[in-house]
């Protein structure tokens, strides 16, 4: 009997670079589960998890996400199967991803910062059978459960978590549920080189992409992560920022630390108040953080020395997701008293760290190396051809955990793909001699909001759906506080139409927050260039101009 269409389709990395990953070591056929397994032989009563005042051991993660995983396959669901899934930062979060990979249901874990359009986008991709969302979401602010939303999504089960009663996800998870005791079909994770679960892709087009991970070249990831990064046991993570985000899921975040046997404390939000008592009491010693939330503990830390003390423990901050700017990088060790680790990741693949043990040079001024000897990198001009040392170009890379294909995307996949298999991530980066990158710029449309990824097209085709709208176009415009905001130019046949009016409009159509334009500006006409298309650089230029002129001269 032939098995094939049980899994779920991706594009596959060529058979002999698979044999070489696997001859490597990199590749081990083990399920992302297994580091479960094995923290349950070496240290099972270890905590795993510290969420509010809740501390769960790698006996109970274990446990919990074997339950739910039994219960799934009881009620019907299979191998191949896909989830979509909602939570905040709270234990459930891991305790349901495990329970997927058990029983090979790949999820697409949305953001909490989600909304109904990504909701139902990524519905629309992957139909999943199951949806698992939170009664924390706006979405489901009436207590009740959003049946509008929920069948557009379409999935046969919604567990909620926070409802009490049978669809109740911490009934699913209980051990007391009173299905207790029934048989259990047996159950395993998909194949290791099968698609584990979906990330997230920034996006740089009208649909939020999806990227499929296997087994196999996840793990790969983040052991390799943990190896380099030296996790250990000792390991006091602190996840701030949002935990399906690959850097903190995977870089080497939870899942690195739950590799090591480490325990992982959980923040609400990366800000100073929810953090930094965290990281006191609970002894933290590493997290990962975006440029917008450094520059907010600095902030803390310079009006405050007391500061200082209390994060005494934290040995390593990470940073990543979006540009770093040396003046900040500089500030991070006198001021907070920790080790800085720039991290340039993407969920497609590639990851690059500064090591602990560089120069401060290395640390300060580039976002790092590659992680794998066998990460290939190219840096392309606009011809397709190398660029010489030192100068800037596209970045293209392939390699054992870099994907070879967004899901069911063959058009966008022929644009960002070249005919060896090498990935454009849209970044513009420099080079130097040891093989370290900086990021310079970007050619993909897309705005990177203090490390939240806006795709331009996505925004501008919703605003096009307002009556009085004709033409529209997202461009980047700095920010002092996150490096980057995003300046809608208008073409509107309505005189009077008021920013305000529009993001309600907007958020109304189902847009996330961080995607509502930060500044509206309207045109008679847009910009064009040369060969037609909308002039962005000119508009970014131009919104530029405007800040500079609006902003008092300061000479301190
Ligand atoms: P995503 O597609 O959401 O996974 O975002 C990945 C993108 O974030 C990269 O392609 C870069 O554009 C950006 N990025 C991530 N880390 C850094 C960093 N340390 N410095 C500059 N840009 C970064
Ligand atoms: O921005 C990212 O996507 C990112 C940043 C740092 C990432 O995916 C990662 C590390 O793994």
């Amino acid at each position: 009997m032939t098995q094939a269409n049980r899994f779920l389709p991706y594009t596959r990395w060529p058979r002999e670079l698979a044999e070489q990953y696997r001859a490597k070591g990199y590749w081990r056929g083990e399920p992302l589960t297994t580091m479960l397994d094995r923290q349950c032989e070496v240290a099972p009563d270890a905590t795993a998890i510290l969420c509010g005042e809740r501390s769960v051991s790698y006996r109970e993660l274990d446990e919990g996400a074997s339950r739910l995983a039994g219960r799934l396959v009881r009620h019907g669901f299979k191998v191949g199967d896909t989830a979509l899934v909602q939570l905040p930062n709270v234990a459930e979060f891991y305790l349901v991803f495990f329970a997927l990979l058990k029983a090979g249901i790949a999820p697409v874990n949305a953001l909490f910062s989600h909304n109904r359009l990504e909701l139902a986008s990524y519905a629309e991709q992957i139909r999943p059978r199951l949806f698992i969302g939170s009664l924390a979401h706006s979405l489901f602010a009436n207590g009740d459960r959003n049946s509008d939303l929920l069948r557009g999504i379409g999935a046969e089960l919604a567990l909620l978590d926070g409802e009490s009663g049978e669809l109740g996800l911490t009934h699913w998870l209980s051990d007391q549920a009173k299905s207790e005791g029934l048989a259990v079909p047996t159950y395993g994770p998909s194949p290791a080189d099968e698609v584990a679960f979906f990330q997230l892709s920034g996006g740089s087009t009208g649909t939020p992409k999806l990227i499929p991970r296997t087994h196999d070249d996840y793990y790969y990831s983040v052991r390799r992560s943990v190896d380099l990064c030296g996790l250990g046991p000792h390991t006091r993570y602190l996840c701030a920022l949002p935990a399906p985000h690959n850097f903190p899921l995977s870089s080497p975040g939870a899942l690195g630390v739950f590799e090591a046997g480490g325990t992982v404390v959980l923040a609400p939000d990366p800000g100073p108040m929810s953090c930094f008592p965290l990281v006191a009491r609970h002894r933290i010693n590493l997290t990962s953080l975006v440029p917008p939330a450094v520059a907010l503990w600095l902030q803390a830390a310079e009006s405050d020395p007391a500061v200082r003390s209390q994060l005494a423990s934290l040995d390593v901050l990470q940073v990543g997701g979006a540009k770093l700017a040396e003046a900040v990088a500089r500030k991070i060790t006198p001021l907070l008293g920790c080790r800085l680790q720039q991290v340039f990741g993407m969920a497609e693949g590639l990851v690059n760290y500064t090591r602990l043990s560089d120069p401060d040079e290395k640390i300060i001024h580039t976002q790092g190396r590659p992680m794998s000897p066998d990460d290939e990198v190219r840096i392309l001009d606009k011809a397709g051809n190398p660029v010489a040392p030192g100068e800037p170009g596209a970045l293209h890379t392939r390699g054992p955990y870099t994907f070879r294909g967004y899901y069911r995307s063959p058009a966008h996949n022929a644009r960002v793909f070249d005919s060896e298999g090498f990935y454009c991530s849209g970044d513009l980066v420099v080079q130097d001699q040891d093989g370290y990158l900086t990021v310079v710029g970007r050619q993909k449309d897309q705005i990177n909001r203090g490390g939240e990824k806006i795709a331009a097209e996505e925004v501008e085709n919703q605003l096009l759906h307002h009556p009085a709208i004709t033409q529209a176009a997202l461009v980047s415009m700095p920010d002092s506080a996150m490096g980057e905001k995003s300046c809608a130019f208008i073409v509107s046949a309505d005189p009077g139409l008021k920013p305000l009016a529009l993001r309600k409009f907007l958020r109304a159509r189902g847009v996330a927050d961080f995607k509502l334009p930060d500044r509206f500006e309207t045109l008679d006409a847009l910009p064009m260039t040369a060969v037609g298309k909308i002039d962005k650089q000119g508009l970014r230029a131009r919104i530029a101009e405007i800040i500079a002129a609006s902003q008092p001269l300061t000479t301190a």
